[in-house]
């Protein structure tokens, strides 16, 4: 690992700092590159179980009974576990992380094909996977409903009989803003456009999929659980409150994780029947699920079919915005968000305007496919939020005939109305959006690209340019508006700097590529002038760190990141107690540069950060009262969360005779207020407008009436490569978040929340000549072609 601390003073951004935030190559990296890095797959125990999971067919059907006993004669098999026996032991249901329930193994009836229907644990994977064929189980096969749209019809079968008094498919009701001075501003427009849109379903897709090594010690009454998980800390918790097991006797541990993207978020019931099997079989069990298994069963996406309503005046000043949303559940509301936001934090639906009134009301029901719900780099939901108000921006300008960047210009929230709070009550820490939208047009050439479409058009000749501005809402959340199953979304951390200056920091959330073990160090580095290099990342760890809520919704800059600072300071609080001591000056005597603390006014007498770490454990004296050892812990509740904004230009290409559409260019200026590490940053913006493309153009999880996932495997669901992306060109602004302690913002999933509407603004802006206003994701050659051809499928 020391060959790249040779590189720390690469710095691009912040030539005049020797340590702390810059351009810092990765400290995980040299493991990555040499192949030494730790997933859950590699790990081995002895005398390990495997465990392999029997599925569901068909969409719905009711069990009618389950014959294991050929599978439980086969070669090396140890158990089979149906529902019925997890029943027994009241097993058979966990609660999900939205107040729902979701079948473990089912008992009565599966609800979505790929539903987990029993398990078979034995000596190794191969073992396991064909004594599943022998499982004979009978279906009485029901009607499915898989459209949401039919969902709520009378007639359609109900899904959610397992829950008391439950005679449909509606899952929850749910709105926001002011439904009356929306309808007043609305009636009082003069020019309302209304659009009906569709996110469809797509999947997060890691590459490692999802999988668990459960080690259950009868002796020591201790549960060691590696698991691909993005929170191991609220994982252990709802492990302890299902299994009934004491917290401190659970080690949940996340190593290197292969992506998450949100899809190892919830619990899913492989990890439970992992613990189960472990417990049962009283021998290590490895649970691992294939790409087939992670598409059809795990945490999905989107699924959100929205109408979108703008109302403004003839000059082109936005007055109001209303959505009507129907969500798909799927067949458990497995959707993780803080439990007051049922619907995330979609209810940053106005965008980045400065409107008079907004409205939005949801209806969500259960569907007889896959649950999830938030996942993909949401950011809760706000994806579809800004998907919606880009789209629909869009399409007001097209109906005023103004040019949409033009448009955006004039209704952006203004820098000095920060801390601004929307119609739909949520409050806007900071932004300066016009400088931002400004760079991106220059660095696009924006006014040259407009002389060039024009050329083409006349030439006959398909090229779009998609605007796309964007605001998120980062960094959940505020203890007293936020929680998840009663956990509140605070972050701890611990530092502690050993005698010879070297540094440990212990995290609550964890990396699942995002380079946390070089920027948490760079944070602290900063604050404590000890360099990256010299301060060790943990995470991943119930053990061997502190609790706090993970990873997800680009919370970690802004809440564990605030906390590492934070830690910092205090221990460099009483790092400058001790200085005072061993420079027999007062405290107030003493000036902190970078790494030391110096007599104010001469320089030459100065000690430095390990200096003062080798006294804090040495057998010196110590300042009176203070303990020795150089370490501190705090737990950080944020106050607000973070907004962070962006601009994006896209332009596209399409192939009249094919409807193929080429992204030749992409412009992404991205404001997360402080950046730590821009070449860590640049890399979230590049996998996210990545992400971006494949939503836009190729992704959706489509099923057919019967209720079949038809993207099972990555030949039918298509995700990017780097072949279907163009070098995307990036810049940035910064506008510091004022509550965080270092004024960062999160950026993790900008990329993706703002890309798509770019992308589709640009696709719909080339279909100019047909008279397309509006096609739905993913615009794939068919989809365009009909598109030009004035028939939209349906989605
Ligand atoms: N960063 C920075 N300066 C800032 C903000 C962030 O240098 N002002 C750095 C951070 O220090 C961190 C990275 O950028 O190393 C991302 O930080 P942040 O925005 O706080 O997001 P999280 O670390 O919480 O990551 C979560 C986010 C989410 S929710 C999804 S989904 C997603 C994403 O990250 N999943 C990813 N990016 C991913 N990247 C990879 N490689 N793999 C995933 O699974
Ligand atoms: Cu919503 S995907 Mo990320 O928050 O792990």
């Amino acid at each position: 690992m020391t060959t790249v601390h040779e590189r720390v003073d690469t710095f691009h951004d912040n030539d005049q700092k020797p340590v702390g935030y810059g351009r810092m190559l990765r400290k995980e990296d040299p493991r990555f590159l040499r192949g030494r890095g730790r997933y859950v797959d590699d790990v081995q125990l002895p005398g390990m179980l495997h465990l392999a999971i029997l599925r569901s067919p068909v969409a719905h059907a009711r069990i009618v009974s389950i014959d294991t006993s050929a599978a439980e004669a086969s070669p090396g098999v140890r158990a089979v576990v149906t529902g019925a026996m997890l029943a027994e032991q009241n097993l058979a249901w966990m609660p999900t992380l939205s107040n729902d329930v979701q079948a473990v193994l089912a008992t009565d009836k599966v609800r979505f094909q790929g539903q987990e229907v029993a398990f078979v644990v034995a000596d190794d994977r191969y073992a396991a996977r064909d004594a599943l064929e022998l499982i004979d189980v009978e279906y009485d096969v029901l009607d499915p409903v898989i459209d949401a749209r039919r969902a709520l019809a009378p007639d359609a079968p109900l899904i959610r009989d397992d829950l008391d008094g439950k005679t449909n498919n509606h899952c929850f009701d749910w709105e926001t803003g002011d439904e009356a001075a929306t309808e007043a501003v609305f009636a009082r427009a003069d020019v309302v456009v209304s659009q009906d849109l569709v996110y469809p379903r797509v999947h997060p897709a890691p590459m490692e999929t999802c999988g668990a090594v459960a080690d259950y010690d009868a002796v020591e009454g201790k549960l060691r659980l590696w698991s691909t998980t993005q929170a191991p800390h609220a994982h252990r918790t709802l492990y302890a409150i299902v299994a009934g097991l004491p917290e401190h006797k659970i080690q949940v541990i996340s190593p290197d994780i292969g992506g998450g993207f949100g899809n190892k978020v919830p619990i899913y019931p492989g990890y439970v029947c992992a613990i189960v099997a472990s417990i049962v079989t009283g021998k290590p069990v490895k649970w691992m699920e294939d790409r087939s298994e992670n598409l059809i069963s795990t945490g999905f996406a989107r699924d959100y079919i929205m109408r979108g309503e703008i109302a403004a005046t003839r000059d082109g000043r936005i007055l109001g915005i209303r959505t009507n949303v129907l969500a798909d559940h799927g067949a458990f509301n497995g959707t993780a968000a803080p439990v007051k936001y049922p619907a995330g934090f979609f209810g940053v639906f106005t965008g980045s305007y400065d409107i008079e009134a907004a409205y939005c009301r949801m209806t969500a029901v259960y569907t007889n496919k896959a649950p999830g719900g938030v996942a993909y780099a949401c950011s809760f939901r706000i994806t579809e939020a800004v998907y919606l108000v880009e789209r629909i921006v869009d399409c007001l300008a097209d109906e005023l005939g103004m040019d949409p960047a033009e448009l955006r210009l004039k209704n952006f929230i203004q820098p000095e109305q920060f801390p601004y709070t929307t119609k739909t009550g949520w409050v806007y820490d900071s932004g300066n959006y016009e400088p931002t939208m400004r760079l991106a047009m220059e660095m696009a050439g924006y006014d040259e690209l407009r002389r060039e479409q024009a050329e083409k058009r006349a030439r006959g000749e398909l090229m779009g340019i998609g605007i796309a501005f964007f605001t998120e809402a980062v960094g959940a959340g505020p203890r007293k508006n936020m929680d998840i199953l009663g956990l509140g979304m605070a972050d701890g951390c611990e530092l502690r700097v050993h005698p010879t200056g070297k540094a440990v920091v212990r995290l609550s959330v964890q990396s699942q590529g995002q380079g946390h073990e070089t920027t948490f160090a760079q944070i602290v580095a900063e604050e404590i002038g000890i360099p990256p290099a010299d301060i060790e990342v943990l995470h991943g760890d119930t053990d061997n760190t502190p609790f706090g809520l993970g990873t997800y919704g680009s919370r970690s800059t802004p809440v564990s990141g605030a906390a590492a600072a934070l830690v910092a300071r205090k221990v460099r609080d009483k790092a400058r107690i001790i200085a005072s001591g061993m420079l027999e000056v007062s405290v107030a005597d003493l000036e902190w540069e970078k790494g030391a603390f110096h007599v104010a006014g001469d320089p030459g007498r100065s000690v430095t950060i390990q200096d003062i770490a080798l006294r804090a454990h040495g057998a010196g004296d110590l300042p009176e009262g203070i303990e020795g050892g150089l370490e501190a812990q705090i737990c950080y509740n944020p106050s607000n969360l973070t907004y962070p904004h962006g601009a994006y230009i896209c332009v596209v290409d399409i192939d009249p005779g094919t409807a193929q559409v080429t992204v030749r260019r992409f412009i992404a200026v991205d404001d997360c207020g402080t950046r730590i590490n821009p070449m860590i940053i640049e890399g979230q913006v590049h996998g996210g407008l990545t992400d971006g493309v494949g939503m836009a153009l190729m992704e959706m999880i489509a099923f057919d009436e019967d209720g079949n996932c038809l993207g099972a495997s990555l030949m039918d669901y298509l995700i990017p490569t780097s072949l279907e992306v163009p070098d995307w060109e990036t810049g940035f602004t910064v506008t510091p978040s004022p509550h965080h302690p270092i004024g960062a913002k999160g950026v993790g999933e900008s990329a993706t929340v703002g890309s798509p509407p770019a992308i589709v603004n640009a696709v719909i802006d080339a279909l100019k000549p047909f008279g397309v206003r509006h096609a739905d994701m993913p615009l794939t050659p068919s989809r365009v072609w009909d598109a030009m051809r004035g028939q939209a499928r349906p989605p």
